[in-house]
C-alpha cells in the first residue's frame, strides 16, 4: 500500500511525461499550464489508489486516472471562463493569460485527450471506463446548468442545492474511484459500493470548501476567504442561514446578497455574523459529518483487507477535517 503522496508523486511523473508542448503551441501550451499549475489531484490519486486496493498493480490504473485529471483541469478552465474568474490555484486563469477562444478550444482539446486515455485499455475494460465516464461528464453539465440557473433563482432549496454539487462535483469523485475498481475487475458489487463511496465524499468535500470559503483561513486554504459571498452564492451556509433566521434577519440576509459595495468587508463580516448565529455554520459541519459517515458507512459492505478500509475511513475523515 502506498502512500498519499506516493501516488501523487507517480501521477505528476507520468502527466508531465505524457503532456508535452507541440504545434500548435496555442493550444497544447494552456494545458501544460493548466496542469503544472498542481492542485491536490485528489481524483486521479483516488482512481490509483482503489484500483492498488483491490489488489492490483496501480500502473494498470494510470490511464484512467490520467484521464480523470486532464477532465477535471479541462472543466475548470471552462468553469473559470463562465464564471469570469481572474484567478486559479493562485494564479492566472487560462481566458486571462491568453483569451477566451483560446481557452475553449484547449479546454476541448483537454477533454477529447481525456478520452483517448482510454484506448490504452482492452475493449471490455474500455467499454466500461467510457461508459462511466460519458454518463459522469453529462451528469457535471447538468450539475453546472444547475448552478447557473440558480443565481437567477430566490426558491433554491436545500436539496436542490445538494444535488447540484452531487452533480458538479461529487460524481467525478465517485467515478474517479469506481474506474480504479474497474480498472481492478472488481466485483460489480464492490465498484457500485466504492462508487456511492466516493460519491457521499464528494458531497462532504463541497460542502467542506463552503465552509472553508468563508471561515478558512486564507493562509491555509490558498485563496482569499469569502469569495461565495462576495459573488452572492447560495451555498449551503446562505439558504439554511435563510431557513433559520428570524424574518428580520431574512430579509437583511437577502438584501446582503443582492448589493455589491466597492469595499466588501463589513458585508463579509455581517454576513459570516449571520451564518454564525443562525446556526447555519454548525449545520453545515453536521452535514459534512453526515455524509462522510453515510461514506463510512458503505465501506463496511465492501470486500477489502481491514487495513486497506481503515486507510479509505481515515482519507474521507482527513477530508471532512481538512484546512486547504
Ligand atoms: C463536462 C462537457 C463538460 C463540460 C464542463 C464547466 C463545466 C462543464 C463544469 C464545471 C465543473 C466544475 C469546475 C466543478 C467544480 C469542482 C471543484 C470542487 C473544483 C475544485 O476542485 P479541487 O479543490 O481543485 O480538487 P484542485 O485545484 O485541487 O485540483
Amino acid at each position: 500500500m502506498n502512500s498519499l503522496d506516493e501516488y501523487r508523486i507517480e501521477l505528476t511523473q507520468k502527466l508531465t511525461e505524457t503532456i508535452v508542448v507541440k504545434e500548435p503551441d496555442q493550444l497544447y501550451g494552456p494545458i501544460s499550464y493548466i496542469l503544472s499549475l498542481g492542485g491536490k489531484r485528489l481524483r486521479p490519486i483516488l482512481t490509483l489508489m482503489t484500483c492498488d486496493f483491490f489488489g492490483t498493480d496501480l500502473k494498470k490504473a494510470m490511464n484512467a486516472a490520467l484521464a480523470v485529471e486532464l477532465f477535471h483541469n479541462f472543466s475548470l478552465i471552462h468553469d473559470d471562463i463562465m464564471d469570469n474568474a481572474p484567478l486559479r490555484r493562485g494564479k492566472e486563469t487560462v481566458h486571462e493569460k491568453w483569451d477566451l477562444n483560446t481557452g475553449i478550444l484547449s479546454g476541448d482539446a483537454m477533454l477529447i485527450l481525456a478520452y483517448q486515455f482510454f484506448e490504452s485499455y482492452e475493449p471490455l475494460l474500455f467499454r466500461d471506463l467510457a461508459k462511466l465516464f460519458s454518463k459522469t461528464a453529462l451528469q457535471v453539465c447538468e450539475g453546472q446548468q444547475y448552478d447557473v440557473d440558480f443565481e437567477t433563482r430566490d426558491d433554491v432549496t436545500l436539496s436542490e442545492y445538494i444535488k447540484m454539487i452531487d452533480y458538479k462535483t461529487a460524481v467525478l469523485i465517485g467515478a474517479a474511484m469506481k474506474m480504479g475498481a474497474i480498472v481492478a475487475e472488481a466485483s460489480e458489487e464492490c465498484r457500485d459500493n466504492i462508487y456511492v463511496f466516493g460519491r457521499n465524499l464528494g458531497i462532504a468535500f463541497q460542502l467542506q470548501d463552503d465552509y472553508l470559503d468563508a471561515f478558512g483561513n486564507p493562509e491555509n486554504f490558498g485563496k482569499q476567504t469569502g469569495g461565495d459571498i462576495l459573488s452572492n452564492k447560495k451555498t449551503f451556509l446562505y439558504l439554511t442561514a435563510l431557513e433559520n433566521s428570524s424574518q428580520e434577519q431574512a430579509e437583511e440576509l437577502v438584501h446582503l446578497f443582492s448589493v455589491s459595495p466597492k469595499d466588501p468587508s463589513d458585508k463579509i463580516e455581517r454576513v459570516k455574523q449571520i451564518f454564525e448565529t443562525s446556526g447555519a455554520s454548525e449545520a453545515t459541519k453536521e452535514e459534512i459529518t453526515k455524509y462522510t459517515h453515510l461514506a463510512n458507512d458503505v465501506l463496511e459492505k465492501i470486500d477489502i483487507p481491514e487495513e486497506k478500509r481503515d486507510a479509505l475511513r481515515s482519507f474521507g475523515n482527513s477530508l471532512m477535517a481538512r484546512t486547504v
